[in-house]
């Protein structure tokens, strides 16, 4: 049984309990991760008495958006943290084009690999709003070589922990080794994360979902007839009302998901052509779809499970839809009916929908 007061390190010594033979390097490696969010969450806490708002000296980063100077700041966190502990063989983030591969020559560092979004919804920072950091590990798929770029190239089933901290009103630290989701809580006092949410489910059904409506126009027809059905509310074809929600922060809206159900929507959209989605496959799609599917959810690319995606490029992007199991079971659904099966006896969908349809 997880006891409330457990901390962090007395709950990865429980879970090692079960693996005689390990070598602790795990448990290091968590710890190491949640010493650099403590140390950004202190950071993010002075906001701009930090002097650490704005963009980045060095402007625009890998995937062509400006950098901030947070997010500067917690890459180079991260990787002092990791790097001290020799147990990681390569850091892929969001803000490196290349990852970090540990020298052969020294050690060649332990049996995982890090990928990682050093803060997420950077939009927010300016604005005084949840932001967080997201992470995924991985083992090295061959010990016995150099490491490569494309051995983070793994589907996120191989991931052996997942987790993201959220540095809001509280900051919190949600993991997933494999046996459910746990929340911890910082004292900021004691410099602990404390056992506060253990065993987080997210709820088969909902009644709130989030999507950034403003790129309605650029929606396939499954994920607008989705919407649309959900706007029509009691009086639509759903016979229930709904609520909407959208942080533009994606570890913010996850959190809310976890804490008491909803569904998540960045989809595939029109809307730039050359991309195949707005969130990151390896460090953000791939560890929150690990903490929801762990926690009893369900997350998808909106037709099939995210976690079978075997990843094509480091920094690839996929639509995604994550949260209330039966919520993103009926979106899948709509994407895997044809046109000619669509229940053409829904009023609404013969509607002109809510939305300026795609011209
Ligand atoms: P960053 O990691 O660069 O912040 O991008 C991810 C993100 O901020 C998500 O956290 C959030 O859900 C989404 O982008 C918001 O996108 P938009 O600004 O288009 O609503």
């Amino acid at each position: 049984m997880l006891d409330q007061t457990m901390t962090l390190t007395q709950y990865l010594i429980e879970e090692r309990r079960r693996f005689p033979q390990a070598s602790g390097q795990f448990n290091s490696v968590i710890l190491a991760i949640a010493l650099a969010c403590k140390a950004l969450s202190r950071k993010v806490a002075y906001g701009a008495l930090a002097g650490l708002h704005g963009d980045a000296a060095d402007g625009v980063n890998v995937q062509g958006e400006v950098a901030q100077k947070l997010d500067v700041l917690g890459n180079d966190t991260f990787l002092h943290c990791l790097r001290w502990g020799d147990n990681v063989r390569g850091m892929l983030s969001e803000e490196m084009q290349d990852p970090w591969l540990a020298d052969p020559g020294n050690g060649a560092g332990g049996d995982y690999l890090l990928a990682f979004d050093p803060l997420d919804g950077s939009t927010n920072i300016d604005v005084n709003m949840s932001i967080g950091s997201v992470f995924s590990l991985l083992r090295v798929p061959d010990s016995g070589r150099p490491t490569r770029v494309e051995d983070f190239l793994q589907p996120g089933s191989k991931q052996v922990a997942a987790g993201y901290a959220l540095y809001g009103p509280a900051t919190m630290f949600v993991l997933t080794v494999g046996r459910g989701t746990h929340g911890f809580t910082l004292n900021p006092e004691l410099g602990e994360f404390l056992l506060t949410h253990p065993d987080l489910r997210v709820p088969e059904e909902t009644q709130e979902f989030a999507i950034n409506a403003s790129n309605s126009r650029f929606w396939e027809p499954p994920i607008r007839r989705y919407v649309e059905e959900c706007l029509q509310g009691r009086n639509g074809p759903r016979e229930k009302d709904f609520n909407m929600r959208w942080i533009a922060s994606m570890v913010a809206d996850a959190h809310r998901i976890l804490t008491r159900g909803g569904v998540f929507l960045y989809p595939r959209d029109t809307k730039d052509p050359s991309q195949a989605g707005r969130l990151r496959l390896l460090y953000e799609c791939n560890p929150i779809g690990m903490l929801i599917e762990q926690a009893g959810g369900r997350a998808s690319t909106g037709e099939a499970p995210i976690l079978q995606v075997t990843p094509a490029a480091p920094h690839q992007r996929i639509g995604f839809v994550f949260g209330s199991r039966r919520e993103v079971e009926r979106i899948e659904r709509y994407h895997a009916e044809k046109p000619e099966e669509r229940e053409h006896d829904t009023p609404l969908f013969n509607m002109r929908g809510l939305f300026r349809s795609i011209a």
